[in-house]
């Protein structure tokens, strides 16, 4: 036991009507959704750097969180902090947790004093995994906080900084692949440019997709059997960043030969930030066969920010995971709470409840959209809508050309009759659901 969660019980479920703040009400996870397990769809992780990196700060203010493991720049604390990741995994229950490398462990003074520590923590994390269930999402690098990363990573103009974020995505590949991960994510926070007058944007595009094919290639040299994924987000802490959103993202898949090799982390923060719902961004996605993993949050509506809030909108949610049920579900993907305390949330049984709201909000979506599919409302009134393309004429119509289409319609054999859209009906429907 750490001296910050100070024997805080583990979580259990106790359903709706419980009074308990620090109890599931809806995230049951051996309850069974559409055949299966709730723990199987939803594939909850944490985020070590919200939960146990953050310290606090944000733009107009420094640290305001006071933790066991500060300060983080010494290995000392790098291993109490991990004693406390555990300790909190050990209490939600949650099966996965997610990391960059530098969350878990503390810079060196050189590229591999900085491998030295991580790999120690690697080991760490190793001893722990093997005496508990809880097992690794995904690991990513963190190649935008340290000011070598400053003008991006592959995309950077310095070749040295392409060969250092080459050298630390290797490392952070083989860290994954040594826990078992089952993803490996790229997010390029600096991937893209803060004012076009000094950038290259064809070179670097060139840079970020040789970069990314060599990221698939030593997937396959080293054999590892998980997911590469790319996470789209718009702008912010870039001006502009390349991997805007979903479509964009295939759109650069599509054009460096990598579509079938690397699929989407979609954010629903990132989703609003690109002036998107969170749904549109996972029906995209799936459309374009690219839809890997979710990171679960909620963005302030108001502020234009990455607030990177802990979810509570349940008919949002609902509408996320109906769109991934219909997917299919996830395979190695999962729901990744990139969310964090607001700041003057300073306790230890704000993190935790943090996360079982977040929890038990997803168990509600979850089975909502699980209710929807099972009911079938949703799928009969798309079936109807387009029912007209069942026809043997209209789908020998697409195979036709606009001389032969245009002969059927002159000859005055077609004529449009509009029908309802049903917009109305359709949302009230949802909202017998959610
Ligand atoms: C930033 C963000 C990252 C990625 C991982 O907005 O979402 O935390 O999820 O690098
Ligand atoms: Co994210």
């Amino acid at each position: 036991m750490t001296e910050f969660f100070n024997g805080i019980a583990p979580i259990a479920y106790e359903g709706p009507d419980s009074p308990n703040p620090l109890a599931f009400r809806h995230y049951n996870p051996d309850e069974i959704v559409m055949g299966k397990r709730m723990e199987d769809h939803l594939r909850f992780a944490i985020a070590y750097w919200h939960s146990f990196a953050w310290e606090g700060n944000d733009p107009f203010g420094g640290q305001t969180f006071v933790r066991p493991w500060h300060p983080q720049d010494r290995m000392a604390t790098a291993r109490t902090k991990a004693d406390a990741a555990f300790e909190m995994f050990d209490i939600l229950g949650q099966p996965y947790f997610c990391w960059h490398d530098a969350d878990i462990r503390p810079e060196g003074d050189s590229f591999a004093e900085s491998l030295k520590n991580f790999e120690e923590i690697i080991a760490y994390f190793e001893e722990k995994m093997s005496i508990r269930k809880v097992k690794l999402l995904w690991g990513t690098a963190n190649m935008f906080s340290h000011r070598r990363w400053m003008s991006g990573a592959s995309t950077n103009p310095d070749p040295d900084v392409f060969a250092y974020s080459a050298a630390t995505v290797k490392t952070c590949m083989d860290a994954t692949m040594k826990l078992g991960g089952e993803n490996y994510v790229l997010w390029g926070g600096r991937e893209g440019y803060e004012t076009l007058l000094n950038t290259d944007m064809g070179r670097e595009l060139d840079h970020m997709g040789r970069f990314l094919n060599m990221v698939v290639d030593y997937k396959h040299k080293i054999g590892f059997k998980g997911t590469i994924l790319v996470e789209p987000k718009p702008q912010e802490p870039s001006k502009h960043q390349y991997d805007h959103d979903a479509a964009t993202c295939y759109g650069f898949l599509q054009k460096y030969g990598l579509e079938s090799e690397v699929k989407l982390n979609l954010e629903q923060g990132h989703a609003i930030l690109a002036g998107h719902s969170f749904e549109h961004e996972i029906a995209t996605a799936a459309a374009l066969g690219v839809l890997g993993s979710i990171d679960m949050n909620r963005n302030d509506y108001q502020s234009g920010w990455d607030t990177d809030q802990f979810p509570n909108n349940v008919p949002e949610v609902a509408l996320a995971y109906y769109h991934i049920l219909k997917d299919g579900g996830f395979t190695t993907g999962g729901t990744n709470f990139d969310a964090k305390l607001r700041r003057q949330s300073l306790d230890a049984e704000d993190l935790i409840a943090a996360h079982v709201g977040g929890m038990d909000i997803c168990a509600r979506g979850l089975k909502a959209a699980a209710a929807m599919i099972e009911d079938g409302g949703l799928e009969d009134a798309l079936k109807e809508r387009y029912a007209g393309w069942d026809s043997p004429e209209a789908q020998a119509m697409l195979n036709s050309d606009f001389d032969t289409i245009f002969e059927k319609v002159n000859s005055g054999a077609i004529n449009p009759a509009p029908k309802s859209g049903r917009q109305e009906m359709l949302e009230n429907y949802v909202n017998r659901f959610v």
